[in-house]
């Protein structure tokens, strides 16, 4: 069943259910609130102090669509640009499809176009499409289309949000030795990632030639999430820990513990060009197996 509600914030927002899995997808932003496979633990993370508006802060959690840049508007080289993460996860994303593929599988598409308020912002004609597919996994697709007269380059990323049991139990698998940018130190680390990646202070890397499966092994509720995406060659971890988890307003001090974002992205050499008519899609799909 795939039902038009009113979700948090009274934002518009679909709900799906199906045999397989249950899931919502608010509208602004084409932002995936929950997704919770039948028999198990809901899998993303949101904040209990998560804002729910267009106006105020992005919501916090889920599944952040960021895009046309990624990271601060100061650094997106972009002279309209305000916030990070872009603008398309606060703007009102419409419907384009609804489709039940079978008891098991639904999919809806959002779509989002350019309008003045963005070409202010980013001069450019594009189609924004997000594929959302609820089954026994979550597949997201993100596709960019030119349908304007000129090339443009653009940054994205799908920010998910997972929720964890405990972060200092919590590993990822999957970027053993791969080359990175710590963003908290502010440079390229100068070694390469040395096995799995832990959690002992605020993490937040940029990996690159990243385009393998990575999984997060979680002990305490006992599963591991498989991640596994087409066309996305970095790929982002972050867990804010201690003092910035204290510096967000729409995130409580202690939920530093019970999330992590494993990011299927395309950023810094990864960004695409899209030449006039050319399109781009991003797919990653998330996955509970028991651990
Ligand atoms: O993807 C990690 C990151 O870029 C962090 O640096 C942190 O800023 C996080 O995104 C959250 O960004 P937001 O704009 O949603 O507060």
């Amino acid at each position: 069943m795939i039902e038009a509600i009113l979700g948090p914030g009274d934002l518009p927002t679909l709900k799906i259910t199906n045999a397989a899995a249950t899931a919502t997808v608010c509208l602004m932003g084409a932002h995936v609130l929950t997704y919770q496979p039948a028999g198990q633990e809901e899998m993303l993370f949101l904040s209990s102090k998560s804002e729910y508006s267009q106006t105020g802060a992005p919501i916090r959690g889920g599944v952040p669509i960021c895009w046309p840049w990624f990271g601060p508007a100061e650094s997106s080289g972009i002279p309209g640009a305000k916030g990070g993460h872009g603008f398309a996860r606060q703007c009102m994303w419409t419907v384009e499809t609804t489709h039940e593929e079978s008891e098991n599988s639904s999919t809806v598409v959002l779509a989002l176009t350019d309008d003045e308020d963005t070409r202010a912002i980013w001069p450019y004609a594009f189609k924004l499409t997000m594929e959302v597919t609820v089954g026994d996994a979550l597949t997201m697709k993100l596709t960019t289309t030119n349908t304007g007269t000129t090339a443009f380059s653009y940054a994205q990323a799908l920010h998910t949000y997972f929720a964890v049991g405990e972060i200092e139990k919590t590993t990822v698998k999957g970027f053993d030795g791969l080359a990175f940018k710590n963003k908290v130190a502010g440079s390229e680390a100068p070694n390469p990632q040395p096995g799995d990646v832990t959690f002992t202070e605020e993490t937040d890397r940029i990996y690159f030639h990243a385009a393998g499966e990575s999984v997060i092994v979680d002990p305490v509720k006992k599963r591991e999430i498989h991640i596994t995406k087409e066309n996305s060659d970095t790929g982002v971890v972050w867990n804010p820990w201690i003092v910035k988890a204290q510096r967000m307003a729409d995130f409580a001090d202690d939920e530093y513990h019970n999330m992590v974002c494993v990011e299927c992205c395309n950023v810094d050499y990864d960004a695409p060009t899209l030449q006039p008519g050319e399109a781009h899609t991003m797919t990653a799909v998330h996955q509970i197996k028991q651990a």
